[in-house]
């Protein structure tokens, strides 16, 4: 007798054996929602990430802002369901998968986090709880995810989660929802910032103007999953939802919020008269556009996360990121300081073309042009990308542990390096980019410095100096030995 039946098809103890047996093949059944009174519990997760698993030091809140991921899923519950959500980040609580109650159970699945999604949904099921996953892993890889879930939803859910949730009800629930054609991030509902715990983070003040980006880096999952085309939320209701929230100061999760440069001119306009002071992402093709960063800067902009990722010429071309040009960074850093904007500078190691010496080099050049938080990944072939794909078919594809693809960890046989020294050398760059020295030559350079950029420094020098901590195994990349390297 499973956990379920034991309980008697309780409210809050998940679907009745019948229902949940019958979940996929029985369209029509009498909705469980309805069958088990007002009140549906629907549990919303977001698993930890190999980043989040040792809590402690600086990352414990103070660099944290709090995940739009959940609150926005929660916003398109429709309201005609009456429920009752929950959403738990695990990153900030525990969580006890044998004492979840619900109906439902959703979880948001990044690679790294798949492993833990599926680890946590296994008891739950087990319970008679379906358990719906959704996200940038299963939008890539939703074969490898649905024997670990009822209900895998593929791409943006704005329309499809709606459904699923109403077919649940109605008892028809399907193994898999795509996102329809009719796609649009106009009138969305507001995101249920009500049900996070805002003292956890440092901000909850958090948007997106847009989604997805026109560009197609080889090692991105953004073109992969989603395609290349942007989708682009009415200014006027960006700008409407900050000012009902009040906020002040806050960021832009946009992986790329000048992909297009009316949309993100006419948004920054918008901004000037809220008199917000933002932060966000771009890419360094700003550099070519002193109007649009004229007006970033009235806008309140205050700080820029920007993907330099190499630089070498012939790394970014073979990246497929060859309008990026590292002979105009210097140019960039120093006129976005002049505007008083702080630069979030991502590198990233082991492309084809990257030999040992990437390391030291890209480590003092962040410090010559004064990058005031510069970050470093190791490429990662993402599953579903163009770039596993290749790697796969070369046979260079180290492990499918999806633990291990959190950016930090080499996965795959580098071309003109051995593993080893890709993983010791990212460690070294983020060693050098974060002694004292360092720090202090690079916000002496930046004229954007302040206690924020100084405080980020610090936490970022702490990470640096402990990398092995925040690493979720010791996965030691140098035993890895012909017989277990995975090609397909
Ligand atoms: C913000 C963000 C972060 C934040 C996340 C936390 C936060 N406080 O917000 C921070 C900076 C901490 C972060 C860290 C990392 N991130 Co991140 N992040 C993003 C980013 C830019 C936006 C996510 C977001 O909030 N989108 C807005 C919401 C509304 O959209 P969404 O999450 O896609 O959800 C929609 C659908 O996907 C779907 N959906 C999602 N989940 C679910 C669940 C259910 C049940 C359903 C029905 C639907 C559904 O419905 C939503 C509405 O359409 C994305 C890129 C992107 N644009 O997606 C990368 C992204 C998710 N991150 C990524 C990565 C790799 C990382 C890091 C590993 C990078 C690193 N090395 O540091 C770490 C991992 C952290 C960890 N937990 O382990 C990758 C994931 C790739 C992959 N296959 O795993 C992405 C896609 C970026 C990229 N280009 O590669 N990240
Ligand atoms: S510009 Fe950034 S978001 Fe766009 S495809 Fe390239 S890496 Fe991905």
């Amino acid at each position: 007798m499973d956990a379920a039946a034991e309980r008697g098809g309780n409210v809050a103890c998940g679907l009745p054996r019948n229902v949940r047996r019958g979940l996929h093949e029985r369209p029509g059944r009498r909705g469980i929602f309805r069958k088990r009174g007002p009140t549906v519990k629907i549990v919303l997760v977001s698993p930890k990430g190999p980043l989040y698993r040792h809590r402690g030091g600086v990352f414990k809140k103070s660099l944290r802002y709090a995940p739009l991921t959940l609150p926005t899923l929660a916003g398109l519950v429709p309201p005609e369901l009456g429920a009752e959500i929950r959403i738990i980040d695990e990153g900030i609580h525990d969580i006890d998968p044998e004492a979840i109650q619900a109906d439902l159970v959703g979880m948001t699945v990044i690679t790294g986090s798949a492993r833990r999604a599926y680890d946590l949904a296994e008891p739950i099921r087990r319970r008679g709880i379906p358990v719906v996953m959704g996200g940038p892993h299963p939008t890539l890889v939703p074969e490898d995810v649905a024997p670990h879930a009822d209900a895998v939803v593929v791409g943006y859910a704005e329309q499809s989660w709606p459904r699923l949730l109403r077919e649940l009800a109605a008892g028809r629930m399907q193994p898999r929802y795509d996102p329809g054609p009719d796609h649009t991030l106009r009138g969305l509902p507001m995101p249920r910032w009500d049900l996070v715990d805002a003292s956890r983070y440092t901000t909850t003040n958090v948007f997106e103007a847009t989604r997805g980006c026109v560009h197609d880096c080889d090692f991105c999952v953004v073109p992969a999953a989603w395609g290349r085309v942007p989708y682009k939320r009415p200014v006027e209701e960006v700008a409407e939802e900050i000012r009902r929230r009040g906020a002040r100061k806050l960021i832009f999760i946009d992986l790329n919020l000048i992909s297009e440069r009316d949309h993100a001119r006419r948004l920054f306009e918008a901004l000037v008269p809220l008199g917000v002071r933002w932060f966000g992402l771009s890419t360094a093709l700003l550099g070519r556009d002193p109007e649009l960063m004229d007006v970033m800067q009235r806008s309140g902009c205050s700080g820029l996360l920007i993907g330099f990722e190499s630089i070498s010429r012939d790394s970014l071309r073979c990246a497929r990121k060859g309008f990026n040009s590292p002979q105009d960074y210097r140019q960039l850093v120093a006129d976005l300081h002049r505007r008083g904007i702080a630069i979030m500078g991502c590198f990233v190691f082991g492309v084809d073309e990257d030999g040992p010496e990437v390391f030291e080099a890209t480590a003092r050049y962040v410090v010559e042009v004064g990058i005031d938080l510069p970050r470093f990944a190791i490429t990662t072939p993402f599953p579903g990308t163009r770039l596993h794909r290749r790697l796969a078919a070369e046979g260079r594809i180290l492990t499918r542990d999806w633990n291990l693809y959190d950016g930090q960890h080499v996965v795959f046989r580098p071309a003109r390096m051995s593993p080893r020294q890709l993983q010791e050398g990212h460690e070294s760059a983020w060693r050098h980019a974060y002694r004292w020295g360092s720090i202090a030559r690079r916000l002496a350079r930046s004229e954007a410095r302040g206690l924020v950029t100084l405080a980020a420094n610090l936490g970022y020098r702490y990470y640096a100096h402990h990398l092995h901590t925040h690493y979720t195994c010791d996965w030691f990349i140098g035993q890895v030995t012909q017989d277990r390297r995975v090609s397909a």
